[in-house]
Formats: C-alpha cells, sequence, structure tokens
C-alpha cells in the first residue's frame, strides 16, 4: 500500500516537472532530488565563497582607485550569492552551520577553479572573462531550474555574474592595448586560465554520474560536455578581439557541426584538485577556516542581539 502511494507522488512529482511546474519547499519531492539539490546548491554556495579568495587577494594590490572599487564590489557580490544560495539550500532541511561545518573541514567540495593561483593582476581580468564567463553559461539555464528557490536565487546572481564577465573583459581589452609587457602578462594569464576554466564543467558527459538524473529532473538543463562546447565557441571570437591565443593548437572550426572542435582535456589534473591536491586547495581551507573562526564574535552578538530583541517584545506583549 505505502509503495503504490510512494509510486503514484513520484508520478505526480515528476509529471509537474515535465510541465515546467516549479517545486517548492513543502510540496512533496523524492529523497534522492532533495540530496542532489543540496549537493549541488551548497557546493556552489561555497565556490562562491572560496571563489572570494583569489581576487580579495588583489584588493589591496589593484591599479588605480576605479579597479579598487570595481573589484571591492565584485568581491562583495560572490559573498552575496553565497548567502541567496544558503538561504536556498536551508528551505530543503539542513541548517546553515552543518554547510559551513562541511566546507571547513574538506568535507564538501567546491569548484575546482578557485585553487589556482593568482600572481598578476592580468589573473584576475581572466577570473572575470573566463571564469565568470563559464559560470554564466552553466549559471543560465540553472534560472530555469525546477526548485523555485534555487531557480529565484539564479536570476539575480546571474545579472551580476554578467557585469562582472564585462568588467573583466574590459580590464584585459585595457592590458591589450598596453605595452609589450602588459601585453604579454595578459597572454601569460590566458594560458594560465583556459584550460582550468574548461574544466570548471565538470567531467565529460560519459563520466558524469549525476547528469542523466539531474536532467531528468530538470536541476540541469543541459550537459557538461553542452555547455563547455557553448563557452568554446563564444570564447573563440572574444580572444581575437583582445588579440591572445587560446592554448590549444587543437582548436579548430568544424564545418560540418558548426562548432569549435577542441584538444583533450586533462582529467587527470582536474580529480588531482577535486580531490584536494591543487596548488591552493590546503591554503584556500587554511584562510575559510581562520575568516571563519575570526568572526565568531559577530555570529555570538547577532545571537545575543536576536535574545534581547524577542525578551523585549515578549515584555511588551506582556504589559499590553
Ligand atoms: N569542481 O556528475 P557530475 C562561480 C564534481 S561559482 C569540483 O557532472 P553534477 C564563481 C561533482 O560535484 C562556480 N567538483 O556532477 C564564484 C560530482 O561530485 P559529487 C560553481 C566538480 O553536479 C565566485 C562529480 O564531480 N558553479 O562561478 O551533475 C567568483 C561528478 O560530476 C566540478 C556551480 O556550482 C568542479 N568544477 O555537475 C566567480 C554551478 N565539476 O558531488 C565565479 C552549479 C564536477 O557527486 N553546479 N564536480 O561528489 C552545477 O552546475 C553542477 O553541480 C556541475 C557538476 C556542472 C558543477
Amino acid at each position: 500500500m505505502a509503495d503504490t502511494k510512494n509510486i503514484s507522488l513520484e508520478e505526480n512529482f515528476q509529471a509537474k516537472v515535465d510541465n515546467e511546474i516549479k517545486i517548492e519547499p513543502k510540496d512533496w519531492m523524492p529523497e534522492k532530488y532533495r540530496k542532489t539539490l543540496i549537493r549541488q546548491i551548497s557546493q556552489h554556495a561555497h565556490s562562491e565563497i572560496i571563489g572570494m579568495l583569489p581576487e580579495g587577494n588583489w584588493i589591496t594590490r589593484a591599479p588605480s582607485l576605479r579597479r579598487k572599487l570595481g573589484l571591492i564590489a565584485k568581491v562583495q557580490d560572490e559573498a552575496g550569492h553565497g548567502l541567496y544560495l544558503y538561504s536556498a539550500c536551508e528551505t530543503l532541511g539542513i541548517e546553515r552551520d552543518e554547510l559551513f561545518q562541511q566546507l571547513n573541514t574538506g568535507k564538501a567540495k567546491y569548484s575546482s577553479i578557485f585553487n589556482y593561483p593568482t600572481p598578476t593582476w592580468a589573473d584576475i581580468g581572466c577570473i572575470g572573462w573566463l571564469v565568470d564567463g563559464a559560470a554564466i553559461m552553466n549559471q543560465v539555464p540553472l534560472c530555469r531550474c525546477s526548485y523555485g528557490p534555487y531557480a529565484r536565487a539564479m536570476v539575480r546572481v546571474c545579472k551580476e555574474e554578467s557585469f562582472h564577465q564585462r568588467q573583466g573583459f574590459e580590464m584585459l581589452l585595457t592590458l591589450s592595448k598596453g605595452t609589450a609587457e602588459q601585453k604579454a602578462m595578459l597572454q601569460e594569464a590566458v594560458d594560465r586560465w583556459w584550460w582550468p576554466a574548461m574544466m570548471m564543467f565538470g567531467p565529460s558527459d560519459k563520466d558524469s554520474p549525476n547528469t542523466l538524473q539531474s536532467m531528468k529532473w530538470k536541476i540541469k538543463r543541459f550537459t557538461n560536455d553542452e555547455l563547455r562546447q557553448k563557452f568554446v565557441d563564444v570564447c573563440v571570437g572574444q580572444a581575437k578581439v583582445l588579440g591572445v591565443t587560446l592554448p590549444d593548437p587543437e582548436l579548430k572550426y568544424n564545418e560540418e557541426t558548426g562548432h569549435y572542435d577542441h584538444g583533450p582535456i586533462d582529467w587527470d589534473e582536474f580529480w588531482n584538485v577535486v580531490k584536494g591536491n591543487g596548488p591552493c586547495n590546503r591554503q584556500r581551507l587554511k584562510t575559510r577556516n581562520k575568516a571563519y573562526d575570526d568572526g565568531a564574535w559577530v555570529r555570538e552578538a547577532a545571537i545575543v542581539h536576536a535574545e534581547k530583541k524577542e525578551q523585549r517584545e515578549a515584555a511588551k506583549a506582556q504589559v499590553a
């Protein structure tokens, strides 16, 4: 009897998804759908939070006041994205503290891309152009995700990401018109960021255990390889405008498919970074833990303030 009930609940759920009706927090959902969303949304939130670190590293060294203001605003936006996403994740019945613990202890994944260093100013431009560019490609379809709170959070995130991408491109365009040294710095940064940006989309479809089910549930609307291809196609023209070469000798327009073919991705490097052994994984977690510990007094003060406010309101209610 219980099984029949579950089957019909599941059929009803899938019918809603198929008919583009959003799933909301109090609606029935399969346990695996809930778990998949917690996994993806929390990894996404953690990526936004850790993503502040490589750029934050340049705030004090930005080359002009205008660049400094732009960078501060961008890093603040990333913090905001993390917060919307943690809130969306909490609607699935998990506490924010638990999510923080998963990140701080290294149990949770976050995007591989943020484990690479930013040795020059051009790296900051590349994060905007390539990393935010890849992020937008992946995230615009998430505005149509079947889970309402995630889809709605992504609308604002995407608007801001698109501004970030443009500010990064403009930063690089300025360098591309600069001295020979600035042009060389730009090319070196592109050489370093191209392949890690390609890896952001995740393993190729044949090695992606989650894609098929996530597509059926309309959490994902495109596969990892489809999004990666869209990214390559867009970047080729943009690289021409910047006067840089993308570091892939096999990059070539394919008349038959109408897309650019690209060379093989070093998946050993990808998995090595995902498993915690990239160039900056340890440094990122250490910095994150220090920031969390340093912020303990803010959390304590906020709790005490909330308790006092509650007590005052209760006292007022008693008098009335
Ligand atoms: N790095 O079956 P798959 C940003 C994991 S924020 C690390 O294809 P799925 C930004 C994957 O989690 C960028 N791990 O998985 C922020 C899975 O492991 P588990 C972050 C990766 O979920 C600040 C396993 O590999 N964006 O752009 O169907 C400043 C197998 O993969 C990665 C999001 O999080 C990776 N790159 O697809 C600037 C977007 N790729 O969990 C910019 C939302 C894969 O089974 N997330 N893995 O142990 C998604 O769209 C999907 O989760 C992914 C992966 C496409 C990333």
